[in-house]
Order: structure tokens, then sequence, then C-alpha cells
């Protein structure tokens, strides 16, 4: 792990010991508590961020294009929902396919989940086992858009390395549902336009975003013509051994996209 990337002068993860790490600590795990989302700006060094994008668009060319339809949540959804909200339209790479870069360094890094663990104020945080799920670039060229929708995970952490000109909103109306209650009634709100819960984020180049997506929907309004939006999605997790869906799997990071080595393992979203 290439400690130039990370602008540890603000976010010390180098230091977990230190005071102004603990501090830093309880202010956004308290943060992350009350609201739901927090965006940590400069999280990447200028160089950081140069080599993760050098890294992404040599790898563009292979990314997967796809268009698909809404997640789980909604197939039980009561009633109609406008279908032009939901599902989404990007180029992606999974994490077969950003073996040996910065970036996976960045993910595998012990002091990262540390980080990302004492956030959430789990003792630990496992990576994600899916050979293609666990670290994931989304490119939205314009024209591209997430839809309305909730993570599977409890938490999100992403690393926003491209701005786009205009649009490529991320938008968020934090914990609005919990594990008990799907609160139908509120998220037809947000998904109608109606709902005063919806906040606007512009994420700038370098942060870090750390969001309850599970209980949080959000989404990625389409790109307008320019420059690309890009994330980089690391997924942590609360256990070991979390996969997808084969099926899942192939929609999103395409057909000939690379299972568990060992087949009996089961998904586990
Ligand atoms: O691209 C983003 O910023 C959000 C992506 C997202 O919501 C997801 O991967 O679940
Ligand atoms: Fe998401």
């Amino acid at each position: 792990m290439n400690l130039d990337f990370v602008n540890l002068s603000d976010y010390p993860l180098d230091k977990p010991e230190s005071s102004e790490y603990r501090s830093l600590v309880m202010t956004l795990r308290k943060g992350l508590a009350a609201t739901g989302l927090i965006n940590l700006e400069n999280f990447l060094t200028p160089e950081g961020v140069e080599v993760f994008r050098e890294e992404v668009y040599a790898r563009a060319p292979d990314a997967y294009y796809s268009v698909h339809g809404a997640q789980a949540y909604f197939d039980k959804f009561p009633g109609q929902l406008p279908s032009n909200v939901l599902g989404s339209e990007t180029h992606c790479m999974g994490h077969h396919q950003l073996q040996d870069t910065a970036m996976d360094a960045l993910y595998r890094w012990k002091p990262t989940r540390q980080f990302i663990a004492a956030i959430t104020d789990n003792p630990e945080v496992f990576l994600h086992e899916d050979p293609t799920n666990a670290l994931v670039v989304q490119m939205y060229k314009p024209g591209c858009w997430t839809g309305w929708h909730f993570d599977r995970a409890i938490f999100t952490t992403i690393i926003n390395l491209g701005e786009p000109a205009g649009g490529g909103v991320f938008e968020c109306a934090p914990d609005i549902r919990t594990e008990d209650d799907p609160h139908y009634d509120d998220v037809r709100e947000v998904l109608l336009n109606q709902s005063d819960r919806t906040q606007r984020y512009e994420m700038k180049s370098g942060s870090l975003t750390l969001m309850l997506g599970r209980y949080s929907i959000h989404r990625v309004t389409t790109v307008e013509p320019g420059t690309d939006r890009i994330s980089l999605v690391l997924k942590y997790e609360t256990q070991p051994g979390v996969f997808i869906s084969e099926a899942d799997r192939k929609l999103i990071y395409g057909p000939s996209a690379p299972g568990p080595e060992n087949p009996s393992l089961v998904a586990t979203n």
C-alpha cells in the first residue's frame, strides 16, 4: 500500500493509537449514526486520485456495460411505481478486473478495514468474498445513471474518482427504513419526487462516502454530456463468506464473470 495515496494528515489511518485518530473516529461514528451518511472530503491525495483514475481508464475497455431493472426490495412494493426511476445503466468493473491495482491495495489494507470498522462501530469488518462484487468501479459515461435502490449490505463505502460536468448527483434519503419496517409510504414519496427527506450531495473527487445503504434509499442522476462520473465501491461485511448469486453476478459483471472457486458456496445476499 503506497502511503502517498491517502491524505494521512487529515485522516491518520496509519496512527490508530493517536489521540487525533481516536477523536476523528468518534466524531465520524457519531455523524454516521445520527445522519446515515458522512462524506470525508480529500480522503485521497491528488496523487492518489490520479493513479486510481489511470488504473480505471487502462481497464475501461473491459468494463461491462449493462442496463438492468429494479432490485429486491421493489419486488414486494405494493401498488404502481414509476419504472423510469428504478434500475441502472453503467459501465462496471468487478474485483476480478482490479487485481494488483493500488485501488485493491487500499481496499485490502488493514488500516482501511480498521478505520471503517471503528466508524461503523464493529469489532472487525471482512472483505466481501465474491470474486466480482467485492471491489467495484462504476463508470457513468454521459447518459448513465443508477436508479433508486437500497444496498444489500448494512453500510457502503464509496470513493469518488471523477466529477461529471453536469448531472450525476448523488441523492439519498438516509435512514428511511428499518430492518423490520420497509416504510413503503415514505419510500413512495421519494420515488415520486415528493419527499422532503431527499438530500443532494455533489461528491468531490477524492472524497470517501460512508452510508448506511441498507436503510438509506439512494440514486445517481443521469450524467450530462462532458466528463465521466466514476465511483469506486469498497464492499465490507460484518461477517465473512458473503457472495452474490450467480444470476446477479452475470447480470452485473457479464456472462463470463468468474464465480467462487468452490461452487458449493452459496449466495448470502
Ligand atoms: O456510484 C455511486 O456513487 C453509487 C453506487 C451505488 O449506489 C452502489 O453501488 O450500490
Ligand atoms: Fe447503492
